[in-house]
C-alpha cells in the first residue's frame, strides 16, 4: 500500500498543485504515494451546504462547524488509521522531525481551515495535531499542507533515488548547508574558493564544515544554540 495523503479542503483544485510536478509528481505517477483531495462542502449542511457559522462570543469572520468537520474526518478514516493534522498559524512550528515521523507511517490526513479557524472541540475530540509552517499569515492552510506534504514525500523510499542528498543536507546535523559552486571556475571576476579546486578531500570537508557553522551562527542563532548544546552533551567516542 502506498503512502496516503488525504486532504480535507474547501479548495480541492489546489491539489496536487506543485506536487504533481518534479520529484513528488514522478513518485505520485509511480504509485509511491497517493493523494485524495476531498471538498469539505460535500459534508456541508442544508441546501447551501453550510460548513461555517458566526463565532460564539462575537467577533469578526466565520468558524468552521465541528459536526461538519467530524463527518468529513470520519468519512476518510475508513481502513487504515492515519494521523490528522490541522494546518494553522496557532500550531507548533513544523520541523524536519515531524516530516520524518509522518513519512515513516502509513500517511496523513490534512485539514485545511479557512476563515477565522475551526471549532476547537473537534480538534480535541479527534486528537488533531496542530502545525504551522512559520510566523506569517497565509489566507488558508492549503499552501502549508503542500509544504508539509513535500517535506514528507521526498523522504519516502524511492523518491530521492540513491544519492546522499536527503541525509547530507541542512538539518540532518542541525546546521545550515555550506555554499555550492559549479563551472565556470571564474565568473564575472568572481573565482570559486580555491580550496574546492585543490583535490584535497579532507581539507574541502573541513572548509565546508566551517562554512556550515559560520552560516548557522550568523543566520540562525536559534539553530546554532541547539546544535552547540547538543554536540557538547555527546560523550567523546574513543576510536
Ligand atoms: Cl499552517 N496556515 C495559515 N493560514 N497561515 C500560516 C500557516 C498555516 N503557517 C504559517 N502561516
Amino acid at each position: 500500500m502506498s503512502w496516503q495523503a488525504v486532504v480535507l479542503t474547501l479548495f480541492p483544485d489546489m491539489f496536487p498543485g506543485p506536487l504533481g510536478s518534479s520529484l513528488a509528481g514522478r513518485a505520485l505517477k509511480d504509485g509511491i504515494w497517493s493523494m485524495q483531495a476531498h471538498d469539505l462542502r460535500e459534508h456541508g449542511l442544508g441546501r447551501h451546504r453550510t460548513v461555517d457559522d458566526t463565532p460564539f462570543g462575537g467577533g469578526a469572520g466565520m468558524v468552521m462547524r465541528p459536526d461538519v468537520l467530524d463527518t468529513a474526518i470520519e468519512a476518510v478514516t475508513a481502513e487504515v488509521v492515519l494521523p490528522v493534522v490541522y494546518l494553522t498559524p496557532r500550531g507548533r512550528r513544523l520541523e524536519q522531525s515531524d516530516a520524518r515521523r509522518f513519512a515513516a507511517g502509513p500517511g496523513i490526513v490534512l485539514l485545511c481551515g479557512r476563515y477565522e479557524g475551526v471549532d476547537e472541540r473537534v480538534l480535541e475530540a479527534r486528537q488533531v495535531e496542530q502545525l504551522s509552517i512559520g510566523d506569517y499569515v497565509l489566507s488558508g492552510g492549503e499552501p502549508a499542507a503542500l509544504v508539509l506534504l513535500d517535506a514528507c514525500v521526498r523522504l519516502l523510499p524511492g523518491v530521492m533515488g540513491s544519492d546522499d542528498s536527503a541525509t547530507e543536507e541542512s538539518f540532518s546535523d542541525g546546521l545550515l548547508e555550506y555554499p555550492h559552486y559549479t563551472k565556470p571556475a571564474e565568473w564575472q571576476g568572481r573565482p570559486v574558493p580555491p580550496i574546492l579546486l585543490s583535490g584535497h578531500h579532507a581539507s574541502i570537508a573541513a572548509w565546508r564544515r566551517t562554512q556550515s557553522e559560520d552560516a548557522t551562527r550568523n543566520r540562525r542563532p536559534d539553530l546554532w544554540a541547539a546544535h552547540t548544546s547538543r554536540s557538547s552533551s555527546i560523550p567523546f567516542q574513543q576510536q
